[in-house]
């Protein structure tokens, strides 16, 4: 499982991968491949939202280790074969650049009331609220994931994993760039106000939170990383596809770029999860422990059962739902037929008008308790489509999680608990569902509900597993070592230097 181009381009959607290399200016100071030195005012106004980014790192960012040497990857270009090199970084002096994909020539407007017409080089001015909100709701969960990540450095299971999160942390860093970048150069003083509220904002802080609700939640133990790396970094994927597909062509071309990097969030979520299995799996096996329920026995082995994985993941994976905002939304509507916000791989949609006037999609509401199946305007269901996108690309790693256990020969299965399951945004918010999609009684919920999400124990017993491993090629007891290095390093390798 190495971090190869080519695994890497497998969560990239065809649509959005990179063809062209454009030379990048990794000697500025701010590295760019935007001509950044050739308008002044906007390098003037970046560079003085830089000593504020870094103050925010600093007080949000991870949590020590800042004179640590993180074998980290920075972006040196575009191109998907050749964009990144390895080497030792301490994490403040990591070159945040301003990185956008090639230009198409001649990119028309994929979809919406503006199908076929040229991109925008410009702001749409009818479309200008929406668009900033847009950008500014992208923007804001990258240095939200920073923030909610911030403590986990202390307590990583190897230093191979401490050096994937701070990996992470800096892309999300650099993905606030991106999105900076844009907010600034495009909307003027309105932007600047919006690039500077985006370092003061806080995830978790009840008087000034970040927008969205999953980033808001806490991510206390590397479990959480995991599948918040899995889960809900994908929603990070599939939102930046959809961007990908804007008309405004500057936000389609960040987003493209970004897309490259998020495809390493992806892999250390699943590789994560994957590896903790592969090490319940063992410890199981060794004990001779057949049945997965077994789960006294199975957490003095000092791993974690999977019972409390599956409670886990359905914690994240319907906070996550929630991001996708309500299946039926205006909002939506107006995004995509303004023509700011595609589809999932929406050049790539065939037989279709890409601008939805007739067509309808089905979204699952309950109605007199009951689910019912509701062909609603198409337009109006873009979040629900997205949405179930979504769901669909979220089964890829969880049937590889399913393969690992059973090769084990153990008798469990990870499975997705029902759409509608502890959401409380869209049509099922306020509505009790149980994971196999049953509509439930308040009290039918309350009684069952510690078995369907993490509870009190679970989490007590998760933290006391997080107990740090910092030699080189050591693994705490309920992680597997990955199958291959980073950058192809051998197993004994220092990912990160603790000074
Ligand atoms: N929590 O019509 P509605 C990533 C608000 S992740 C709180 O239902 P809409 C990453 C909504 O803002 C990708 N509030 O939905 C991952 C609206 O408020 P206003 C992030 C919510 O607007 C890991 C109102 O409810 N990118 O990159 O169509 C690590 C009604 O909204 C929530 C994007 O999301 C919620 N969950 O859709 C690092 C792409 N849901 O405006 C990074 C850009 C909805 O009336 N954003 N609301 O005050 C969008 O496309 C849309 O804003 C959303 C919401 C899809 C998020
Ligand atoms: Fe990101
Ligand atoms: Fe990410």
């Amino acid at each position: 499982m190495s971090v190869t181009a080519s695994d890497v381009l497998t969560e990239v959607p065809e649509s959005v991968r990179n063809d062209a290399f454009v030379e990048v200016r990794t000697d500025a100071s701010i590295p760019n491949n935007v001509e950044l030195e050739s308008d002044k005012q906007l390098q003037r106004a970046l560079e003085s939202w830089h000593p504020n980014y870094l103050g925010w790192w600093q007080e949000m960012g991870p949590d020590g280790f800042q004179d640590a040497e993180v074998y980290l990857r920075t972006a040196v270009g575009v191109d998907p074969t050749g964009w990144a090199k390895f080497g030792y970084v301490k994490m403040p002096d990591y070159r945040w650049g301003i990185l956008l994909a090639p230009k198409v020539e001649g990119r028309t407007i994929p979809c919406g009331k503006h199908k076929g017409e040229p991109a925008w080089q410009e702001v749409p001015g009818e479309y200008r609220a929406l668009l900033k909100r847009l950008i500014v709701v992208q923007g804001d969960t990258e240095p939200a994931s920073v923030e909610q990540q911030r403590f986990l450095g202390k307590t990583a299971p190897s230093l191979y994993d401490m050096r994937n999160l701070f990996q992470v942390n800096v892309e999300e860093g650099r993905h606030l760039w991106a999105m900076v970048y844009l907010l600034v150069k495009y909307f003027g003083k309105d932007g600047r106000e919006e690039a500077q509220a985006l370092l003061e904002r806080r995830s978790g802080q009840a008087d000034n939170p970040r927008i969205l609700g999953a980033f808001n939640e806490r991510t206390p133990d590397w479990l959480s990383f995991f599948m918040f790396t899995y889960f809900t970094d994908r929603d990070g994927k599939m939102q930046l596809a959809a961007l990908a597909e804007s008309g405004f062509d500057p936000l389609s071309r960040s987003c493209r770029f970004m897309l490259t990097e998020e495809a390493h969030h992806l892999f250390v979520g699943e590789t994560g999860v994957g590896r903790t299995i592969e090490a319940t799996c063992a410890a199981m096996n060794k004990a001779g422990i057949k049945d997965p329920y077994d789960v006294e026995r199975i957490r003095a082995l000092g791993v974690v059962d999977l019972p409390l994985l599956q409670r886990k993941a359905n914690f994240h994976m319907s906070v996550t739902r929630d991001l996708f905002g309500s299946e039926i939304s205006s909002n939506g509507a107006e995004a995509f037929s303004s023509g700011l916000k595609g589809r999932f791989n929406e050049a790539q949609l065939s037989g279709d008008d890409h601008q939805l006037i007739d067509a309808v999609y089905a979204v699952t509401r309950v109605i007199d308790g009951k689910l019912v199946d509701e062909q609603v305007p198409a337009l109006r269901a873009i979040n629900c489509r997205l949405l179930d996108d979504y769901m669909a690309d979220c089964q890829g790693g969880i049937d590889r999680w399913n393969k690992v256990i059973e090769k084990a020969g153990i008798d469990f299965k990870i499975t997705q608990p029902y759409k509608g399951f502890n959401r409380r945004i869209g049509e099922f918010r306020g509505h009790r569902l149980s994971p196999d999609g049953r509509v439930l009684s308040e009290q039918e919920w309350a009684a069952n509900s510690g078995d369907w999400l993490p509870n009190e124990a679970d989490m007590a017993f998760i933290g006391s597993l997080m107990q740090p491993c910092m030699e080189a090629g050591g693994y705490a007891s309920w992680i597997a070592p990955p199958r291959v290095g980073i950058n192809q390093q051998n197993g004994e390798f220092e990912y990160v230097k603790i000074n």
